[in-house]
């Protein structure tokens, strides 16, 4: 096993691996900006090494910064988290030269995710049901207007190395489709300097449902169920939960069987998630692989009742997984505070945090890097705690939440609390009818002045 390892990583995330590395024996670097200094992850880690100023790119994201607290401190691994460099494959190329262990999967297995239509042909090739579209990379206009018209309108151009909603265009009829290559063509080069396309045909108001697998170094895949993540603003998921509310017996079978086979198909070692877009009879099309720990795989953890870094951890180490799949026995409901000003489109709120309160009580799970007296820095992402709560029934969990939210108080700064104390109330939302365009349709009620 591991002596130590390092978190390149901030924020509740780095937080979350240090709890689960101190109940393993391993000893924890934390590594921080300067924006970071006060932050929980630095205080809890064995210990910590500044590498360099706010910005991401001269501190988190420096590869040979953290390759360089790695050496002074001796670490024998890495965990990344999520975001930062933890589906980057040139990172992970780096450690394997260095003889430090990647907490995650390969260099060629990030590659392959990636790059969506290398993903996409290997779903394929593996039996994965994916959504109709071009066999590969688009070359011109005229080809792009062709294919649609043989897939039929409406169409959605995608960038081959996007995700994320970026480089990504809605086409609705032929005479939309050149304007919408050009600027699908310049955002993804502007984005990723990489400006190929793909077509697909579009799915009409799909749900956003993905299953959490693993994989380990002896060819064992299992998955972990699935994760309802439709509840989203802009590509940003706001709350998630499982088991989903659309999920039946069978079609988690056939989904888990699915995501499986992917995860075969590219030898996965790690934790993954497979992403699907799931339409209104439950048709599935395989989205995307995320190589990583993601920011709900605590909802899992709470339904199957098992420690998902801890997984991660061990399969990195070279032991091997159950092998079983596993069914969700509870229901968990994740809802994410940003600190941000849901009555004024979301806007980023940061700055210090006077009065916080956690909520809490049984079934209420907090994991956070805040506490009262912490500024929030402008210049990383703005959630600053995820409240889960679970419970037998998703109807007692809805209301575990109200509950949960009530007594959550954060003052200094502008909150998503009370965007969530109203979605538990919304009727929709409480039967368990949304897809991924809800919120563009979910009316806030701003507070009376
Ligand atoms: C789609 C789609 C409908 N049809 N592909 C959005 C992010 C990127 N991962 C893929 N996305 C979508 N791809 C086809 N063929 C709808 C979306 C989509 C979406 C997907 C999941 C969650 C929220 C979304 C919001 C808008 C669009």
């Amino acid at each position: 096993m591991f002596k130590k390892i390092l978190i390149a990583n901030r924020g509740e995330i780095a937080l979350r691996i240090i709890r689960t590395c101190k109940e393993m024996g391993i000893k924890t670097v934390a590594v921080y900006s300067t924006a970071d200094r006060e932050s929980l992850h630095v205080r809890f880690a064995d210990e910590a090494v500044c590498i360099g100023p706010p910005s991401s790119a001269e501190s988190y994201l420096s590869i040979p910064k953290i390759m360089a607290a790695v050496e002074i401190t001796n670490s024998d691994a890495i965990h990344p988290g999520y975001g930062f460099l933890s589906e980057n494959a040139d990172f992970a190329e780096v450690c394997a030269e260095y003889g430090i262990k990647f907490i995650g999967p390969t260099p060629e297995q990030i590659r392959k995710m990636g790059d969506k239509i290398t993903a996409k042909d290997t779903m394929i090739k593996a039996g994965v049901p994916v959504v109709p579209g071009s066999d590969g990379l688009i070359k011109d206009v005229k080809q792009a207007i062709k294919l649609a018209d043989d897939i039929g309108y409406p169409v959605i151009l995608k960038a081959t190395a996007g995700g994320g909603g970026r480089g990504m265009r809605l086409v609705w009829a032929a005479d939309e489709v050149e304007d919408a290559w050009n600027s699908a063509r310049q955002e993804a080069k502007a984005a990723f300097a990489n400006d190929g396309i793909y077509i697909e045909k579009f799915v009409v108001e799909p749900r956003h449902i993905e299953i959490q697998i693993a994989g380990d170094s002896f060819g064992n895949v299992c998955h972990l169920s699935e994760r309802e993540c439709s509840i989203q603003r802009r590509h940003q998921k706001l709350v998630e939960e499982s088991p989903s509310p659309f999920m039946t017996k069978a079609l988690r079978k056939k989904m888990g069987t699915a995501a499986i086979k992917a995860g075969e198909a590219i030898n996965y070692e790690g934790v993954g998630t497979v992403e699907f877009l799931v339409d209104k009879d439950r048709n599935f099309y395989f989205m995307e692989m995320n190589t990583r720990i993601q920011v709900e795989h605590t909802v899992t953890e709470e339904v199957i009742d098992h420690d998902l870094i801890k997984e991660q951890i061990k399969i990195a180490a070279g032991i091997a997984i159950s092998g079983k799949n596993y069914e969700p026995k509870m229901h968990a409901i994740e809802c994410r505070i940003n600190a941000e000003d849901p009555f004024n489109n979301f806007r980023p709120s940061p700055g210090k945090i006077t009065s916080f309160h956690s909520a809490k009580g049984h079934g209420v799970r907090v994991d956070t890097h805040v506490y009262a007296g912490y500024t929030i820095p402008p210049h990383y992402d703005s959630m600053i705690a995820k409240l889960i709560c679970r419970a037998q029934t998703r109807e007692e969990c809805i209301k575990k939440m109200e509950r949960a939210l009530d007594e959550f108080i954060v003052e200094g700064v502008k909150t998503t609390v009370p965007f969530h104390q109203q979605l538990m109330k919304n009727e929709d939302f409480r039967k368990g009818n949304f897809h991924t365009g809800f919120l563009e349709t979910f009316d806030l009620v701003p507070p009376k002045k």
